[in-house]
């Protein structure tokens, strides 16, 4: 944009016309903060075992580390690592593991989804049905949380896109 008008009337191009592209620059730009997206649940199939939240977050402008998820229809919440391991010669077993922290580097982004990362929520609200949504709260190490709402789905349902 600077550019063009440069090119074409370099006059035109008073600071006042500048500062006002100036202005309009921080839409283009990534947020200042930690955001969340795509965030889904998946309900278990028998609801009394734990069903699993999944997102993407996309880091701030600082290394944060990402301490703990929680949502506040579910009794409790944790992270969770899925591991493939070798159990004996050609019988993998996945398996999973809790995380304490997850280390959310400044502008990557972190990815929860299933066969990875995920959050297992335990004793869920029973009102919360599939096409609902719910509250999660992410934690960080640096004292901040954020909220966002995850669309919930049925067990047997695929995966949001
Ligand atoms: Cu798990």
């Amino acid at each position: 944009m600077r550019t063009v008008l440069a090119r074409n009337s370099p006059r035109a191009a008073s600071w006042p016309a500048a500062l006002a592209m100036l202005t309009l620059a921080p839409a283009c730009s990534p947020p200042d903060h930690v955001t969340v997206d795509h965030a889904w649940v998946r309900l278990s199939a028998v609801r009394t075992n734990p069903a699993a939240a999944y997102f993407t977050i996309h880091g701030g402008p600082n290394d944060e580390t990402l301490i703990n998820v929680t949502a506040d229809t579910a009794v409790r919440a944790e992270m969770h690592e899925t591991m493939k391991m070798d159990r004996k010669p050609g019988q993998r077993m996945m398996t999973m593991q809790p995380v304490k922290a997850v280390p959310l580097p400044a502008r990557a982004d972190i990815v929860f989804a299933p066969g990875g990362r995920h959050v297992m929520l335990f004793d869920i609200n029973p009102g919360i049905k599939p096409g609902m949504t719910m509250a999660l709260t992410f934690s960080f190490s640096d004292g901040s949380r954020l909220t966002e709402r995850a669309n919930v789905i049925g067990a047997g349902d695929p995966a949001p896109e």
